[in-house]
């Protein structure tokens, strides 16, 4: 292996090589030094005990590893977070950046399915190629921490956190998750006996069964959560979802609901992040009101935002899948079943965005049945129209028609009467959205808020509703009928009831079947393998069945952050102590699709732990105090990359092409970090000319063999070199504090340029290394040793600068009031306007003359003039 640099006696070789510069030959360094690191642990964390440093945890979300390899877009919050760990380290941290594969997932069980072989075998493979490329990144990960979700040592934990929910219910006077065994049974509830009381344990669990409408996708026969059927189309294969009754294991989020939202105020995340996962919970404030039915000993119940509006509800909506309907068709109340039933019909096959939408409003009226207003006693018609959504609020509105758009739309269509009932005064707006309430009885002349909390009251007094709050947030369907996913650990036995396994039986083993197809009913292949599903029953031993159904995949990364702090516990999920050293996290980088789903999910999950004392106190209540989101890099040209338009960039090209650092620093320099940014050969190459500049100015400093002997207060270089490099060393450092990377490089580029040919004390020169080292680490750390350091550069400190060097130049700026020059002040050449402005009219003479006047106009001629008229 060719060495960079030598400072043996020169041949007439290496003479040549000094005078003519030369291309970074990172084909040699860069491997070199990847596995000096592996072999020195350069980027290992340490454990807490040995050391009194403090900690940094850095994270990126971990990828699912895909068949396809990574992407040029991996690395960019990769080699980000990478670039800010390695300055923690600098400083001093102990630095914990760890990756690992979020693994389970539909593209290895589509693989299985085709090729009937196991699941594993594809997930090692990508596992491995993702792997590699990411070495070749040169990012500082500790790879000692890898985790992989499907490894039964990291699933036992999933198992067993699953088996927590399941033994925990959610104490909403205190607002914390307890043991079950604390739940107090109801006096009523205990005298039915055992049944009864199990029953009511069981609604209470935040691990729960309960039959619900799921999104079935009849392509991928498979049952979605919300979040992967938005607008009725699946989140996989982007083809319609249909509407199935399951039973499904169900985590209880919504018990989290109001402190996911209320604890955002104690994080840092960007402000659009805080907006996605405050809008997807979607607090609503409100009232439940019951209506009575004639001919029908049913109560109709509805959420309403706006209570205040009661007097104008002239007629009800049921969604059509409403089990009232069901009822009243099943007992007779409904007189019109055919029409009823084929409107039900019609309705299944819309997704929830047409339904929505509703562009042609549709309905049927419910003969037979009649509701009450209780505000005004009035029987009002009862209707089922797909407007109404069967799973938000009660899934029934009262509909206003004077005050709300979709209901007035239908309210003409159908010839329904119109009450107006506030009224704003406005004569272009007869029918308001708030204002003041007429035609209501005891609410007229109250603004809408003070009417909504009066027809609270009214309702609380009269027991005919009470305050309530709404959120669009759905528990969490917690069940797939597929095979590839988290075996979930529960038994159902006849006598006990649903039944965790004990502690000793985890893990549950996902058993090798023969068929990885789902089955048609809609069980996971699981199902069909009758010598893994009877089972004894944990409790009493009787003949039982295991649960067939395996976890979403969003399971195992609900809590992997809390994994890679003591991944190799086999006591526990983490250690305590690991834990208390460790989190929260300091720095969590993901993608803003994962806002709302990812991110929620395991906040919830951490709330949980937290809840029960599985995560120490000392945590606190968040797991992340920090999170960014990185943006796309899209093809040349800046339309996204994708197979079909061939414009994908190969990581493992460009690095073969050009090198890791010169990636990296073009990833860096591509843009500002939180905007999407087009891929571009000529981008990249500028940027390897800026690497060759580098390597050609070290191979100069290191020839230099004065260098060797020069200590570090020597020879100084010229004071504009050495301000510009105290400078640099400044906003260098506030660069990747603030994530202003592209900045940086252009930053480093600039002192590059002035350091080129100038002569630099060593000290300096390695200052210039320090803050090159967390941009390209190779071909700095092969600089540092041909200084002669024996460490690593990424384990030397991080420079400091010098203020008093760093002062920008001072100008002065003339000041004149009223066209006469009464003074003058001193500013840095950059000053803003304002600050300018500032100081002058302080200026005691200034002060003088605009005294007990008032400035008309102010005009500044930059660096020259500041000027009052008064
Ligand atoms: C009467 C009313 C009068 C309403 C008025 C609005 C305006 P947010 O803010 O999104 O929570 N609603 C309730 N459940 C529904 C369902 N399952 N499908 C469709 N619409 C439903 O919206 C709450 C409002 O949405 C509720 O307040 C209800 O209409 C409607 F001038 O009740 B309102
Ligand atoms: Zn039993």
């Amino acid at each position: 292996m060719r060495r960079g640099f030598s400072f043996t006696t020169p041949s007439s070789r290496d003479i040549l090589i000094a005078v003519m510069p030369e291309k970074y030959p990172f084909k040699d360094i860069e491997p070199k030094w990847q596995q000096w690191w592996e072999a020195h642990g350069t980027y290992r964390a340490k454990d807490p005990d040995q050391t009194e440093a403090a900690k940094y945890y850095g994270l990126v979300e971990f990828p699912y590893p895909s068949g396809e390899g990574l992407h040029v877009g991996h690395p960019r919050s990769y080699t980000a977070i990478d670039i800010m760990t390695r300055k923690k380290r600098m400083e001093g941290r102990n630095v914990l950046y760890p990756m690992g594969w979020d693994a389970f997932g539909l593209p290895a069980e589509n693989f299985a399915i085709k090729n009937k072989k196991h699941p594993s075998e594809f997930t090692a493979k990508n596992v491995a190629n993702f792997k590699r490329q990411i070495k070749l990144f040169g990012t500082g990960f500790d790879w000692t921490r890898e985790i992989n979700t499907t490894d039964p040592g990291y699933y036992r934990w999933t198992q067993w956190m699953f088996i927590q929910f399941f033994d925990s219910w959610y104490d909403e006077t205190t607002n914390v998750a307890r043991p079950i065994a604390t739940l107090h049974i109801p006096e009523d509830i205990e005298t039915k006996g055992e049944i009864a009381v199990r029953e009511y344990r069981d609604s209470k669990r935040l691990a729960f069964k309960s039959k619900t409408t799921i999104n079935w996708c009849p392509k991928d026969k498979i049952g979605l959560a919300n979040e992967e059927a938005v607008g009725g189309i699946c989140d996989r294969c982007g083809g319609p979802v249909e509407k199935r009754v399951k039973e499904q294991w169900m985590l209880r989020i919504t018990a989290y609901a109001d402190r996911l939202i209320d604890d955002l105020a104690q994080v840092d995340y960007l402000e659009k992040i805080k907006t996605q996962q405050i809008n997807w919970i979607g607090r609503s404030e409100g009232a439940l009101i019951k209506f009575q039915t004639t001919n029908s000993k049913s109560q109709i119940h509805v959420f309403t935002t706006r209570p205040d509006t009661l007097f104008g509800a002239t007629y009800m909506v049921l969604a059509p899948e409403h089990q009232l309907v069901a009822q009243w068709l099943e007992d007779g109340t409904i007189t019109n079943a055919k029409e009823v039933k084929a409107y039900q019909t019609a309705s299944k096959k819309k997704t929830d965005i047409e339904r929505q939408e509703n562009k042609k409003k549709t309905g049927v009226q419910l003969k037979g049945v009649m509701a009450v207003n209780p505000a005004n006693e009035k029987e009002i018609p009862v209707w089922i129209a797909d407007y109404v959504l069967p799973d938000y609020g009660t899934g029934v509105i009262m509909a206003v028609p004077a005050h709300d758009e979709r209901d007035f739309e239908f309210a003409k269509k159908f010839e329904l009467e119109i009450i107006n009932v506030v009224q704003d005064g406005g004569k272009d707006n007869p029918f308001a959205g708030e204002g003041t309430a007429v035609n209501s009885d005891f609410l007229d002349g109250l603004e809408t808020k003070k009417a909504k909390d009066k027809m609270i009251a009214w309702l609380e007094k009269n027991n005919i509703g009470e305050r309530k709050i709404n959120f669009k947030l759905r528990d969490w369907v917690f069940s797939r009928q597929r095979y590839w996913g988290e075996p979930i650990p529960m038994v159902h036995c006849d006598h006990c009831g649903w039944v965790p396994l004990n502690d000793k039986d985890l893990p549950l083993l996902l058993p090798d079947v023969e068929n990885y197809e789902p089955t048609d009913t809609g069980d996971s292949p699981l199902a069909a393998m009758t010598d893994w599903v009877e089972v004894k029953c944990p409790i009493c031993g009787a003949e039982a069945r295991r649960e067939t159904d395996t976890m979403p995949g969003w399971a195992g990364s609900s809590w992997y952050f809390l994994r890679y702090c003591d991944p190799k516990n086999t006591e526990t999920f983490a250690s305590p102590e690991a834990l208390k050293y460790w989190m929260p996290v300091d720095l969590y980088n993901g993608g803003m699709e994962h806002t709302t789903l990812h991110l929620l999910y395991s906040r919830f999950w951490y709330k949980f732990l937290f809840d029960r004392g599985f995560v120490p106190a000392s945590c606190g209540p968040e797991p992340y105090k920090v999170r960014r989101s990185h943006a796309m890099i899209l093809g040349e040209g800046g339309i996204k990359m994708s197979k079909s338009k061939g414009n994908v960039v190969n990581p493992d090209d460009v690095i073969d092409e050009y090198g890791s650092d010169v990636f990296r620093m073009y990833e860096m320099f591509i843009g500002p970090y939180d905007a999407d940014a087009p891929w571009s050969t000529h981008g990249i190459q500028g940027v390897k000319r800026f690497l060759d500049k580098v390597w050609n100015l070290g191979k100069e400093q290191i020839k230099n063999e004065e260098l060797r002997i020069k200590n570090a207060g020597g020879l100084a270089a010229s004071s504009d070199v050495e301000r510009l490099l105290h400078q640099t060393i400044k906003k260098v450092g506030e660069d990747i504090d603030g994530m202003h990377f592209n900045t940086a490089v252009s930053q480093l580029m600039i002192l590059t340029n002035e350091l080129t040919g100038q002569e630099i004390n060593k000290r300096d020169f390695e200052s210039y290394l320090r803050i090159l080292a967390p941009f390209a680490p190779h071909l700095t750390e092969e600089m540092w040793h041909e200084l002669g350091h024996e460490d690593s550069i990424h384990q030397a400190p991080w420079p400091a600068y010098d203020p008093d060097k760093i002062v920008a130049d001072v100008i002065t700026v003339a000041v004149q009031v009223n066209g006469k020059v009464r003074g003058q002040v001193q500013v840095a050449v950059d000053e803003q306007e304002s600050s300018v402005r500032a100081q002058a009219e302080a200026e005691p003479n200034v002060k003088k003359y605009l005294e007990g006047k008032t400035i008309k106009k102010v005009i500044y001629v930059k660096g020259k003039i500041m000027s009052f008229v008064v």
